[in-house]
């Protein structure tokens, strides 16, 4: 779309190209040692969800291999993976947790 100033010069409205952000699900992976009632409170406390909530991911993962905790923009993402990690191995537990592009 173009417009014309009083001025004489001719403004074309540049076209929108801004893309929406990347977005990342974090994903806890199942293990044999982390203890679930641990499972449960990282579900809890880093994504906001209520116990029971916390505790039907922390089950599906333990079943299935892998479970969905969220979606967030890159940085948000992966400075839940750094916290949640972080959380684990002070407390001596393997769990691990990773993101991936949706
Ligand atoms: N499999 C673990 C156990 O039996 C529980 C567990 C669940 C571990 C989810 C990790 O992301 C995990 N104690």
């Amino acid at each position: 779309m173009a417009s014309k100033h009083e001025n004489g010069t001719v403004l074309v409205r540049q076209e929108q190209k801004l893309k929406p952000p990347a977005m990342y699900q974090v994903i806890l992976l199942n293990d044999d040692y982390t203890p679930m009632e641990f499972v449960v409170a990282i579900i809890q406390e880093y994504f906001n969800k209520d116990r029971e909530t916390a505790m039907q991911i922390m089950l599906k993962v333990h079943r299935e291999g892998k479970g969905m905790c969220g979606v967030f923009p890159k940085d948000i993402a992966s400075t839940k993976v750094e916290l949640v990690l972080t959380h684990a191995r002070k407390a001596g537990h393997p769990l691990q947790c990773v993101m991936e592009e949706v």
